[in-house]
């Protein structure tokens, strides 16, 4: 049987020569904005990743293979409405069908941990529904996080989430939560939760605390690096997010398909501006995965004496 890895030519060998590396999750892409903004934020969050010294390696399934590195057509294809939403349960079934997916965060991680690529980003981790104590919504994000040693980097949870019962879940289960460049865990498009976390200054110091990580504690899970969005695009979108929660369980939305209607629907309400949040805070994030995954390779060049 053939390898169902696909890591394109570019990505492999920048692995190999050690490059720095960022994972793109395309679950934003197939599920998470409406068209054509997927599509130019998906390329823009490339862009932020390169400029930023970089490679992008934007992850998701086509004609039966995981794509490790989507071309331009290929995002472009799974942006069209069409393509599945694809948690890690779900890739199997995928490529067996040949079904073409968006990768969530749980399979992005995934996937991106088995290609050797140590960090990656997202807009918002899935997490803890409002509501959870009766309809067990819990994102498999939460899980993958708390069995996968990468480094997510996100403007927290989603907004639309029960931000204070993710947090404990996270802590809970072990998954550290530093801020960069802040004290306080980021709710997506706004940048206040009232729930204090760890801060680091920089990349350079959180690669730090990442090296002690792995030699201090031996920890196995990711790290979730938390990024508030850039303050112009800050949106406060409670009345809103609640009124959309309101109408998907009137509607009896549930399931995979209740994270996307939400964040959909809240744009709406918003007259685009959660959306324009949204983008804002994931290109960003993009960058700043970037410039982590920069630093993170200096450090290990520093120990492996290339560097003096
Ligand atoms: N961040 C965004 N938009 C998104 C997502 C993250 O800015 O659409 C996606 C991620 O792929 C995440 C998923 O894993 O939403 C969570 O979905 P669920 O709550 O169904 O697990
Ligand atoms: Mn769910």
């Amino acid at each position: 049987m053939q390898n169902p890895l696909d890591i394109s030519h570019e990505i492999s060998s920048a692995l190999n020569r050690n490059q720095p590396v960022v994972a793109l999750e395309s679950s934003v892409i197939a599920q998470g904005l409406p068209s054509p903004a997927n599509i130019e934020t998906a390329l823009a969050m490339e862009q932020a990743v390169k400029n930023a010294g970089a490679m992008p390696a934007t992850i998701g399934v086509i004609d039966g293979k995981i794509r490790v590195g989507l071309t331009e057509d290929e995002i472009k294809k799974l942006a069209e409405g069409k393509a599945a939403k694809l948690a890690v349960r779900d890739i199997p079934y995928s490529l067996a069908k040949k079904i073409d997916g968006g990768t969530t965060v749980s399979a992005t991680a995934r996937i991106a941990t088995i290609a050797g690529i140590p960090v990656m980003a997202t807009g918002g981790i899935g997490g803890v529904h409002r509501g959870a104590s009766d309809t067990f919504d819990i994102s498999a994000d939460l899980w993958e996080l708390a069995r996968t040693p990468i480094l997510v980097v996100c403007s927290g949870a989603k907004a639309v989430l029960d931000i204070h019962a993710t947090a404990e879940w996270l802590e809970t289960h072990g998954v550290p939560v530093y801020g960069y460049g802040t004290t306080e865990l980021p709710a997506f498009y706004s940048t206040s939760t009232g729930i204090s976390i760890p801060k680091v200054d920089d990349a350079d110091e959180l690669a730090e605390v990442l090296k002690l990580s792995g030699s201090a504690v031996g920890a196995r899970c990711a790290a979730i690096i938390a990024v508030p969005v850039p303050q112009s695009d800050e949106v406060l979108a409670a009345e809103h997010i609640e009124k959309a929660i309101h109408e998907a369980s009137e509607k009896g939305i549930k399931g995979k398909q209740l994270t996307p209607y939400l964040l959909n629907r809240v744009g709406e309400l918003t007259d685009g501006k959660s959306t324009k949040s949204n983008i804002s805070l994931l290109i960003n994030n993009a960058k700043v995965a970037a410039e982590i995954a920069c630093a993170l390779n200096a450090e290990h060049d520093r120990r492996m004496g290339f560097v003096v």
